[in-house]
């Protein structure tokens, strides 16, 4: 599979840089919630799991990562390495993320508030509702 990947304009200076994040223009949706992951385990993986419905970019605002995604055909891995760099990782999309630097930081942008109910959480669970969908 083809990962999504976001380009954002970065509004640099003599002082540093900026990046503006705005729903429905640079994110393809409006945003219900925001979240960031640090102090990451390098030997550690987190994710495992998929969303029913959710959508989401994730954004490596320090550091780098790196992120397996399986649309539970086909796998693709993907570096995150800059904050102009984006994520999409739309629903029905089991993600691994893994190999954080010890200065990394992800930033995660979300079209809906937390649901521990929208999780997939067993891959087995996860390759029959993508099967399901198929089939519709
Ligand atoms: C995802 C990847 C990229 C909350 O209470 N509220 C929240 O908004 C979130 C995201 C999590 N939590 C709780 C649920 C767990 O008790 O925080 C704990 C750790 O969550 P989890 O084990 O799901 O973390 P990750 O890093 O495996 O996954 C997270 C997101 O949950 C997930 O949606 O796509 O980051």
């Amino acid at each position: 599979m083809k990962p999504q990947l976001l380009k954002f304009k970065v509004m640099s200076d003599g002082r540093g840089s900026l990046i503006a994040l705005e729903e429905t223009k640079n994110i393809p949706f409006t945003i219900k919630r925001i979240y960031y992951l640090y102090k990451l385990n390098s030997e550690l993986i987190r994710g495992k799991h998929a969303h029913k419905t959710l959508q989401q970019v994730l954004i490596c605002t320090s550091g780098r990562c790196k992120i397996l995604l399986d649309n539970g055909k086909e796998k693709c891995t993907v570096e995150l390495d800059s904050p102009d760099k984006g994520l999409i990782i739309n629903n029905l999309v089991w993600r691994e993320m893994f190999d954080f630097s010890p200065d990394c930081v992800i930033m995660v942008v979300a079209d809906q508030h937390y649901d521990e109910e929208d999780y997939i959480r067993d891959y087995k669970d996860f390759i029959k509702e993508v099967n399901n969908n198929a089939n519709i």
